[in-house]
């Protein structure tokens, strides 16, 4: 997982280690360096932010000993990292979920994203998830578009031994949501988590469905499924979804299959919402609570 953004900071900290700390030489280093990171789809404010800072923190540092300047390197380094990755407000999903049911409320939560993401194999981990911790959850299929959408939820609600509230192809895909919403107030059940048609954020029509689809739910949470392989243009959905839509968190899927890493730091930094989770393979278990803190341990380790 993220190998290459891993190797790239690596690098850095070797060659800065061994450069005389004033700007005129950190400059074309940093400049290298900022080149390679958005290789690793970084996206390029982020990159920027990132080397700038460094710079201005190492210019004019006066160490000797090669192991303290390491140190130095490695400690400023690792605090830029957290500042990019924690410019947003943490987000205690179960703490939310916790304010609901003592009201007697359910929460609802609906994913967005485009085609593949992964935003259904997401909700079946996030189901698996909460019901491990004592939840009780309905699921709603509001993808009535994509053949074979009902069908996939149904199957993952079947295996998990919970109810998915369905209408037919074509159906509206609020009303889906609504009579799911009933039916967990109805029940005393704690978690409504809606699942919606993919779309891409360039598709103003979708776009602005996907809006009122939101108006009408009025959901607690509202949460966008990207897919970190698709690199500089996950970052590019954050934004727009954000814009048009309004999101509260985002799941980052397939770092497992990552190489690169740059999506992590970037998405969190364009939306400034919180990564939530991470999905980590195709599994129930492979989903993973994201903490930035951890994030930036291992990827400096
Ligand atoms: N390796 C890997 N595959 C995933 C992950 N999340 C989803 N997938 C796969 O991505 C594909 C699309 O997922 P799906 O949930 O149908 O996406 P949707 O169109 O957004 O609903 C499926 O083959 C999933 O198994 C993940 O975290 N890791
Ligand atoms: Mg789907």
């Amino acid at each position: 997982m993220f190998e290459r953004l891993k190797s790239r900071l690596k690098g850095l900290v070797n060659k800065v280690t061994t450069t005389e700390l004033k700007a005129e030489n950190l400059r074309p280093v940093f400049s290298e360096f900022k080149i390679s990171l958005v290789e690793n789809d970084v996206a390029f404010p982020v990159a920027e932010r990132i080397c700038d800072e460094m710079e201005k923190r190492l210019d004019g540092v006066q160490v000797k000993r090669l192991e303290d300047r390491r140190k130095i390197v490695e400690q400023n380094l690792r605090e830029v990292l957290l500042e990019v990755m924690l410019e947003n407000d943490k987000i205690d999903l179960l703490q939310a979920v916790e304010k609901k049911r003592k009201k007697g409320e359910p929460f609802i939560m609906v994913f967005v994203g485009i085609n593949g993401t992964g935003k259904t194999t997401t909700i079946a981990k996030v189901a698996r998830f909460l019901a491990k911790k004592g939840y009780s959850v309905v699921l709603a299929c509001s993808d009535t578009y994509r053949a074979g959408s009902i069908e996939q939820l149904e199957e993952h609600a079947k295996r998990l031994g919970i109810r998915m509230i369905k209408h037919k192809y074509g159906a509206d895909p609020a009303a889906v949501a609504y009579d799911a919403i009933n039916h967990a107030k109805a029940h005393g059940i704690n978690i409504v988590l809606i699942d919606t048609a993919g779309r891409m954020q360039t598709n103003r029509n979708l776009m602005n469905e996907l809006a009122k689809i939101k108006r009408i739910i009025n959901p607690d949470m509202t949460i966008l499924t990207v897919d970190s392989l698709t690199g500089n243009d996950a970052v590019m959905q954050a934004e727009e979804f954000h814009k048009t839509v309004g999101i509260d968190a985002t799941i980052l899927t397939k770092v497992d299959a990552d190489v690169k890493g740059g999506s992590a730091l970037s998405v969190a930094y364009v939306t400034k919402k919180p990564i939530l989770f991470v999905g980590t393979g195709q599994k129930y278990e492979d989903l993973e609570e994201f903490d930035p803190e951890k994030f930036v341990e291992m990827i400096l380790k």
